[in-house]
């Protein structure tokens, strides 16, 4: 090869570097839409099953040269034209997986991966003069880039929250192509960051959906009790508050909202920026009120001018007084337990209503009325499977350890996720608490990013608590004094702790725990770990014995904590996670679950078991 040549190569890889960071930074789609409120009642076709999928370990299928040797992207679906084309790549004699699903536990060659994979999947589609249509992911782990026909559909971020795009223009009459680069390497701008004690599973972890909608459709609605009318015995008739949004600003669209058992009905005419709002009235005897012992649902109905959609919608306050949780006026205790979202028997994401009915039957069965939905937006289908079961929530998002406090974007990303958690679950009358971190080290910039989200949170939604978990530190030895400036934007004061497990289990007895502020107090974490089917003395680490006995003193301790409203000990079951290497015992699965991976209860089940009944 001459000198020349090898110049000619050097430009050509130049200007391909070229096209492709310009093609990265050229805002090519704006489809990304607010979030579809209650996507479920939607008309649409579901997108889950064989998706063609490539790993790109070089992310070799971003590159695209618009030059001889052809190197076309990934995201064209390129197919040689003539004999001589080159074309490196082909989805469609590349394997497949199922989706919605972590590829980590569908290709055994993946199981460690975290970098880049793309996706593909035809479908047919005939275009709807009348409708657009919206393609919905139930989420995608972690950073996530959408085409569809070759043409950039959008870009999303974040491993936990529903999206939808607006593809109405980038579809075609007939076969349609649609191509998914998926991304999950950790980087420490991100939410979470690159440190946290799960398995980072990649993949298109949720459903997909195309949905139809019309031009105009309800983008949002939200419909619940007022606070004191529901919970006061007295009174004789209950308020509800309707509010709910257009996707447009447009005015003199009909929004109905009927509730057919109270015999219910009330139209709204949207204002110019095509909101509505108002109230509802109804007899405080006939309103009967969602619970833990009865979780009644009322079939609501939507209607926008001449389309309606059905939700499911229970009705209850949540309140504190002094250090008390009221649930529709009453003291409550929560006897809870905290979830990972992962499935149920072995590892694996967890992605099914079928799942999410497994998990929640072993917390219904431990005799819990409550769970935390740990440390990131669960399935949809794990808050409304509790919500049918009578199990309350504790909904967050993976702010956790050590985020990049100072940094606009992660403040910007962190955002968005809380945004969206809301979103999607504020119609869920089992929600009531939003937790904005977890075991976050105290700074002063911690306190602004963390100050800021809790403000933001309650803008969205004042019909509900905020609490994240916090950090203990011991004043001295055996007294533990909660001290974090961010009391004062939280409802709950809640807080991990590890005596027995990162601290002597003989501590217990001994230790005091001050917390100074006038809320109600939920010890958020507590365990330690065994495996299932080890046993021996109640000193030796890893044994089921072990374990009971520090689910025995801590228990005890637990009951003498002033203002003690609920507790979610760690955790439900073992769950994966690249930190517990320890061969034979962990093989990477943290072992403080009180259920085994597979689901086999341990000994520590029953002492918990016992300790609620007794509340
Ligand atoms: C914690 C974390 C949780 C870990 C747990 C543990 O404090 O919040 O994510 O898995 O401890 O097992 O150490």
């Amino acid at each position: 090869m001459n000198k020349m040549n090898t110049n000619n190569k050097v430009i050509g890889k130049l200007s391909g570097v070229l096209l492709f960071y310009l093609f990265a930074l050229l805002p090519l789609s704006k489809a990304q839409v607010p979030l579809l409120q209650n996507v479920q009642a939607y008309e649409g076709m579901s997108l889950n099953g064989d998706w063609h999928y490539i790993v790109d370990v070089q992310e070799e299928g971003y590159y695209d040269y618009r030059m001889k040797p052809t190197r076309w992207g990934f995201f064209r679906n390129a197919k040689p034209q003539h004999p001589e084309d080159l074309i490196e790549y082909d989805f469609d004699q590349s394997p497949t997986m199922k989706i919605p699903s972590d590829w980590n536990t569908q290709d055994e060659r993946l199981f460690f991966y975290e970098g880049t994979v793309w996706f593909m999947r035809r479908f047919q589609a005939v275009p709807m003069q009348d409708y657009r249509t919206l393609l919905y992911f139930g989420a995608v782990n972690y950073d996530c880039h959408v085409w569809v026909n070759g043409k950039k559909a959008g870009h999303h971020v974040g491993g936990f929250t529903p999206f939808n795009f607006d593809i109405s223009d980038l579809l075609v009459d007939g076969e349609n192509v649609i191509i998914v680069k998926v991304d999950n390497k950790r980087h420490a701008e991100d939410v979470p960051t690159q440190i946290f004690d799960w398995w980072n599973y990649g993949g298109i972890t949720r459903d997909v959906r195309l949905v139809k909608v019309t031009p105009v459709y309800l983008e949002d609605y939200d419909l619940h009790v007022v606070g004191g009318s529901a919970a006061d015995a007295k009174g004789k008739t209950c308020t509800l508050a309707f509010s709910a949004r257009l996707n447009k600003a447009e005015a003199g669209h009909k929004v109905v909202v009927s509730i057919p058992e109270l015999k219910l009905e009330q139209p709204f005419t949207t204002g110019a920026d095509g909101t509505v709002s108002g109230t509802l009235k109804v007899s405080r005897k006939k309103l009967v009120l969602w619970s833990p012992e009865h979780p009644k649902l009322y079939d609501v109905r939507l209607s926008l001018d001449t389309s309606t959609y059905a939700d499911e919608i229970g009705f209850r306050t949540i309140e504190t007084r002094d250090k008390q949780i009221l649930l529709n006026g009453q003291p409550i205790f929560l006897k809870g337990i905290s979830i990972h979202n992962e499935k149920p028997n072995g590892g694996g994401r967890a992605n099914s209503a079928a799942d999410a009915r497994t998990l929640l039957s072993w917390a219904k069965e431990l005799g819990c009325n409550f769970v935390r939905l740990a440390h990131y937006p669960h399935h949809e289908e794990m808050v409304r499977e509790a919500e049918k079961m009578g199990i309350l929530v504790w909904s967050e998002i993976p702010v956790y350890w050590t985020i990049d406090w100072t940094n606009p974007a992660t403040y910007e990303n962190a955002r968005c996720q809380l945004r969206d958690m809301i979103a999607r679950d504020h119609n869920r009358a089992n929600v009531i608490i939003w937790s904005i971190a977890n075991e976050t080290p105290h700074s002063t910039e911690r306190d602004t990013f963390l100050g800021n989200l809790a403000q933001y949170a309650r803008s969205l939604d004042d019909t509900r608590l905020i609490s994240m978990a916090m950090e203990v530190t011991g004043a001295s030895n055996y007294v533990n004094r909660l001290n974090d400036n961010m009391n004062k934007y939280v409802d709950v004061v809640s807080f991990n702790q590890y005596v027995g497990w990162y601290r002597d289990v003989n501590d217990a007895p001994k230790m005091r725990w001050e917390i100074p502020y006038n809320k109600p107090v939920i010890i958020s974490e507590f365990g330690g770990g065994a495996k299932y089917g080890y046993h021996g003395a109640k000193n030796q680490r890893w044994t089921e014995e072990f374990q009971e006995n520090l689910y025995i003193q801590n228990t005890a301790m637990l009951d003498k904590i002033d203002g003690l409203a609920g507790t979610t000990p760690w955790i439900l079951k073992d769950f994966r996670s690249p930190r517990r290497v320890l061969p034979g015992i962990q093989d990477y699965y943290n072992r403080k679950g009180i259920f085994s991976d597979k689901g086999e209860k341990k000994k520590a089940f029953y002492v918990l078991k016992q300790w609620y009944e007794g509340k």
